[in-house]
């Protein structure tokens, strides 16, 4: 499609999301948006990976509660394909606090607060690709087409 903005972004699928199985859930809504997987992994975020992931929050008195949290299990990584997918996902989620997120979007549908949230997902086309390339090497991602 010409003018198509076809962009990539990083999804975190939280240690809530993953203890009370809603995966399906959210990847269903990222497929039914058309977004494609081009790259996945289940990993254990360390405390050094999550001071570099979450820098811009590590001097915020939250900042221990959240490195626990997102530490506390395996967690599945992915890379999504998509037109503008990088906001679009962004809207999907909702706002960071679940509580205040609307019903419909992922946070306000199965969030519990503002600290478990879900999902992490890039913030900007920039912080995407720094985000891709801290969890994936270049040969992980498969740009599919489709
Ligand atoms: P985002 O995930 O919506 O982009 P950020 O501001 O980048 O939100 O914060 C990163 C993560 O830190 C959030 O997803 C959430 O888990 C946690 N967090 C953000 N703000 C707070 C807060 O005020 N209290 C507790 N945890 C927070
Ligand atoms: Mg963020």
């Amino acid at each position: 499609m010409v003018g198509a903005l076809m962009q990539r972004t990083l999804i975190i699928f939280k240690p809530d999301c993953m203890d009370q199985r809603h995966v399906g859930n959210v990847i269903d809504r990222f497929e039914q948006a058309g977004f494609a997987i081009i790259g996945c992994k289940m990993t254990l975020l360390t405390p050094a990976l999550l001071r570099e992931h979450y820098a811009h929050v590590a001097d915020r008195p939250f900042y221990p509660h959240l490195e626990a949290f997102m530490g506390a299990r395996p967690v599945l990584i992915m890379a999504l394909r998509g037109e503008q997918v990088v906001q679009r996902v962004r809207d999907l989620l909702g706002p960071t606090d679940s509580r205040k997120a609307a019903k419909g979007t992922i946070r306000g549908d199965f969030g519990t607060d503002v600290t478990v949230n879900v999902v992490h997902a890039s913030d900007s086309e920039v912080n995407a690709a720094i985000e891709l390339a801290r969890f994936f090497r270049p040969g992980e991602l498969y740009d599919v087409k489709s």
